[in-house]
């Protein structure tokens, strides 16, 4: 793609939007943005080069426009992405722009949960056997930023919303951890959600790998029919003609997973890694599978393994206090991501939930709230649904705010409980993201 000369109008002045203006700038395009929050608009009109402008009037922003980039969190049904097919304007995602950009090679991890604990393994593991390696994407750090650096390759974390608008993007390995119901405010369906992830793997070729997790039916029939070569993990061993692929065994009274390509046979120690949790061991197979194929030494992945401590906002111990543990799970923001977590406990948990919802079925946690949940607080716009769906099996209690609920949480807890925020939500009715209300979520503990 030669920007050159080219006007860009980007939607959306977030990290994404900002990542993907410098990155036109540094090409030579000239930068429009709309952005609908009047207060962005305003402070970015202050400080910069680019034609800045509210996206109230939809119509002349597009004029000589070019090339359109929506930010990840403009869906397809906005009006100037609906103007811009009217004017058969090109409009690309972030992702892709970066991909006709970049002179390394990507590797992409997508998938409903797991998505940035893989990534940041798996980066880890390639960045230790000696690669300049870019790590972002969903992630954080948008592809984009990757565009000029010296990096031998870019391991990106990729979500639905970044794959709407993509056409030649082709990471050379693809990971597709798992698909439970996210986004149904968005996709509308289960179904629509799991073809546009599955996007991600269409532009492969016959040499790049697809690693799939062959426990997940829905994994399963959306990798059917891909161009790129099937590796799977697992619970049970692979079987099949080579019968290649990860799964755990016990070795020696020891957990290990087992790893079988081209013909050779790897076997890593799991009982020392020091992440919580079943969803995890998920997590560590499919890392472990792409830096193999990635060619990355057992010894590095070992010792990455051994090493690992995870991400803040997921699982994350905040404190301990007085006996009880208080694990920041902002992060958790569906319903199956909160089922893994509250799965990774054996303890009596007092769950914190609540925020924006989704879309989603709450059914499926009730079976682990019946039987690790001893009590339910809960917050934000999404309350009085979770009420409905959960009430019934736990003790359950409705507060304004996340303070409130830490307070509640502190006074209704014994020594040996674990204080859990896992939200199942979204955040935008009381954060800014995920992030703002786990380090909201850290305070109020430490105010504690
Ligand atoms: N905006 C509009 N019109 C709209 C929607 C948004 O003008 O209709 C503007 C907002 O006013 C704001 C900007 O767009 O100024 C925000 O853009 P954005 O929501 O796309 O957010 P970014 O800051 O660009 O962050 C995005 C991802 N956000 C989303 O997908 C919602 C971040 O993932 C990602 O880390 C970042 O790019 C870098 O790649 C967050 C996320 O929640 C963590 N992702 C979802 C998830 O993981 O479930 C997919």
């Amino acid at each position: 793609m030669d920007l050159a000369g080219k006007t860009v109008l980007i939607i959306g002045l977030g990290r994404t939007g900002k990542s993907v203006a410098r990155c036109v700038l540094a090409h030579g395009g000239r930068v429009r943005v709309a952005d609908s929050q009047a207060d962005t608009v305003a402070s970015a009109r202050a400080q910069s080069n680019m034609e800045i402008r509210s996206d109230a009037d939809a119509d002349a922003l597009l004029d000589g426009v070019q090339l359109v980039i929506p930010s990840p969190g403009v869906p397809a049904r906005h009006p100037l992405l609906r103007e811009a097919g009217r004017r058969r304007v090109t409009v690309q995602s972030e992702i892709e722009l970066a991909y006709q950009l970049l002179t390394c090679p990507v590797v992409a991890i997508t998938g409903t949960n797991g998505k940035s604990t893989t990534t940041a393994l798996l980066g880890e593991m390639m960045q230790r056997s000696g690669q300049e390696t870019f790590i972002g994407g969903n992630l954080g750090t948008p592809l984009i930023d990757a565009v000029g650096t010296a990096c031998a390759v870019a391991v990106a974390e990729i979500s639905s919303f970044q794959l709407e608008w993509v056409k030649q993007f082709r990471p050379q390995i693809g990971v597709f951890l798992n698909l439970s119901e996210d986004h149904l405010d968005r996709y509308g369906s289960f179904e629509h959600y799991g073809r546009t992830k599955r996007r991600l793997f269409a532009q492969q070729r016959r040499s790049d790998w697809v690693v799939m997790n062959r426990d997940d039916a829905s994994v399963r029939a959306l990798c059917q029919g891909l161009p790129g070569r099937l590796f799977s993990f697992g619970w049970t061993p692979a079987t099949g003609d080579k019968s290649e692929g990860v799964w755990p065994a016990k070795k020696k009274l020891a957990e290990t997973l087992v790893l079988r390509h081209a013909g050779r046979e790897m076997h890593y120690a799991l009982d020392d890694i020091p992440l919580r949790g079943r969803h995890n061991i998920a997590n560590v197979m499919a890392a472990v599978s792409a830096a193999t194929l990635w060619g990355v030494p057992p010894a590095v992945i070992q010792s990455v393994l051994a090493s690992f401590t995870g991400l803040p906002h997921r699982l994350e111990l905040v404190a301990e206090k007085n006996g009880v543990a208080y694990i920041n799970d902002s992060k958790g923001t569906n319903i199956d991501a909160v089922v893994q977590s509250l799965n990774s406990f054996s303890e009596p948990v007092i769950l914190i939930a609540g925020g924006v919802e989704k879309g989603g079925d709450y059914r499926p946690l009730r079976a682990v709230v019946q039987t690790r949940v001893k009590k339910l607080i809960l917050f934000g716009q999404a309350q009085r649904s979770l009420r409905a769906a959960l009430g019934q099996d736990t003790e359950t209690l409705l507060v304004k705010a996340l303070d409130e609920a830490v307070q509640a949480a502190h006074r209704g807890a014994q020594a040996g409980d674990i204080v859990l925020l896992s939200p199942a939500c979204a955040s935008f009715d009381q954060f800014r993201n995920y992030a703002h209300r786990g380090e909201a979520f850290r305070s109020y503990v430490e105010a504690l």
